[in-house]
């Protein structure tokens, strides 16, 4: 009971089921036939695909540490620099971000190559927030270096560091890393995964500023929950919006786990954002602005969410047990709408749903997060009119899913500033969906996957077993007789 032929069913008002409940915002199954083949696999995480001047693929591997060049017709792997002192546990952390200078292979000098990654750095004090000495997360932080591209034999080398002491550890380092048509470098930091799961009892800091004490010493603590914007050198720009009366390199804050960026041709800059149980987002960042979380996720709607504030429970956090579902009743709760700051909404979510949705829907056999209406957004692209390509598909953002082994074609109004359309959903298998690049004409969209986890199986449910393992799979239109 799922991607039923459309047309008739949109005419009627309804949307496509995913699971037994179906979401209430319009989403349509992809009315473009694509064919699909696998370029390569075996890569351990690809985590950034982009294509290069060099009409090649560029891509990071999350656990690895490789940054690999992947041409792509052949698949063939070119290891361009593994980076030694990167730091990766089982996680979300490791080498995640890649940038390529616009000057790159354009005879300028400027052949540099930007990425993020976590690292260990015992000579720092440390998370303030940790207090077990023994956990590998103490003295975990991440940066941002710049390598030099030698055309030549196709390698990186002679790293420098623009920016270190960043904030990072196994859950919600975000760290989608572009350069604007400004010339800057955008980098996105995520909450750490605080106020849930393993890091339950840690407050959520989304919404605190650094003070110009804090950078003054280097001390980026507070860059959690944000999006960076930095020079190239990794200098805050002049231009960069004060917020509270501090001008650091914070461009919005408010956030939870925006893993994607992208710029549209006018340079508008979306932005894809993991919500909780409900409502991941797609959202334009202008600078200064504040995204809402934790007061508010998507929406400020009161729908199907509230803040829990574990840190604060009356009785001491690390002795109650931590359930997204059975909130313990000392935890103190808000309603979105007792937060009255003003904040940036959404573009759209993926998905909204009602407050007396079941997040325990049987049909996910208890993993119940593979079935709530979050995707897992992790990853944005802008198809733009420009490149000629798929005029169905045009004007257009595609964001990845990790939970839905999916792509969502989110229709733009003319002037990019509004969802003109049904949210269509392309290109499913059974896997994790981290990242995609688009090929210069249009025609075709590499898609990079996980090595492994949890994800929707074709007919609905729950499935642990992914179908190409760290692999970038290709979808082209079927050519049509
Ligand atoms: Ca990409
Ligand atoms: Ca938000
Ligand atoms: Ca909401």
């Amino acid at each position: 009971m799922k991607q039923l032929a459309t047309s008739a069913v949109l005419a009627l008002g309804l949307t496509t089921p995913v699971f037994a409940q179906a979401t209430p915002e319009a989403v349509m199954a992809g009315a473009v036939p694509f064919e699909q083949s696998v370029l390569v696999s075996g890569l351990q995480g690809p985590w950034e695909v982009t294509w290069g001047p060099d009409n090649m693929l560029w891509v990071t591997e999350r656990f690895g540490g490789r940054i690999n060049r992947i041409d792509p017709v052949t698949g063939r792997v070119s290891p361009a620099i593994t980076l030694t002192d990167m730091s990766s546990s089982s996680g979300q952390d490791g080498l995640l971000g890649l940038a390529l200078d616009p000057g790159l292979g354009q005879g300028n000098g400027n052949d540099f190559v930007y990425a993020f990654y976590t690292y260990l750095d015992m000579t720092r004090p440390g998370d303030p927030t940790i207090t077990d000495p023994a956990s590998p997360f103490l003295h975990m932080y991440s940066k941002v270096v710049r390598l030099s591209f030698q055309a030549a034999t196709g390698l990186l080398s002679d790293p420098v560091t623009l920016i270190d002491g960043l904030p990072a550890g196994a859950d919600h380092d975000s760290g989608r890393l572009k350069i604007g048509p400004d010339g800057k470098l955008y980098l996105t930091l995520g909450d750490q995964g605080n106020d849930q799961l393993a890091n339950y009892c840690l407050p959520i800091l989304a919404q605190r500023l650094p003070t110009v004490a804090e950078l003054t010493a280097k001390d980026y603590f507070a860059y959690q929950g944000k999006s960076l914007r930095m020079n190239l050198d990794g200098t805050i720009p002049d231009d960069n919006p004060e917020i509270g009366g501090v001008r650091s390199h914070v461009f919005t804050f408010g956030h939870r786990n925006m893993q994607g960026i992208a710029f549209g041709p006018d340079g508008t800059l979306y932005a894809s954002e993991q919500g909780p149980k409900t409502d991941d987002e797609v959202n334009i960042l202008t600078a200064g602005g504040n995204y809402g979380w934790p007061h508010v996720v998507g929406y400020r709607d009161d729908m199907a969410y509230q803040y829990a504030r574990w840190a604060d429970a009356t009785t001491p956090c690390a002795t109650l047990e931590f359930s997204d579902i059975t909130i313990n009743p000392s935890v103190p709760r808000e309603d979105e709408t007792v937060w009255q700051q003003p904040f940036n909404a959404p573009l759209t979510t993926l998905f909204t749903v009602p407050s007396d949705w079941n997040f325990t829907d049987p049909a996910c056999n208890g993993m119940n997060f593979i079935c709530w209406p979050t995707v897992a957004a992790s990853s944005i692209e802008v198809y733009r009119p420009e490149t000629g390509g798929i005029p169905a598909f045009d004007n257009a953002l595609l964001v990845t899913a990790l939970k839905r082994g999916s792509v969502y074609r989110v229709p733009l109004s003319v002037d990019g500033k509004s969802v003109s359309g049904p949210i269509e959903r392309y290109f499913q298998t059974e896997n994790r969906y981290r990242d995609l690049a688009i090929s210069p004409d249009g025609q075709t969209i590499y898609v990079a996957t996980d090595s492994e986890g949890l994800h929707e199986a074709l007919a609905g449910g729950v499935n642990d077993k992914v179908a190409n393992s760290g692999a970038i799979l290709v979808f082209r239109p079927k050519v049509q007789n």
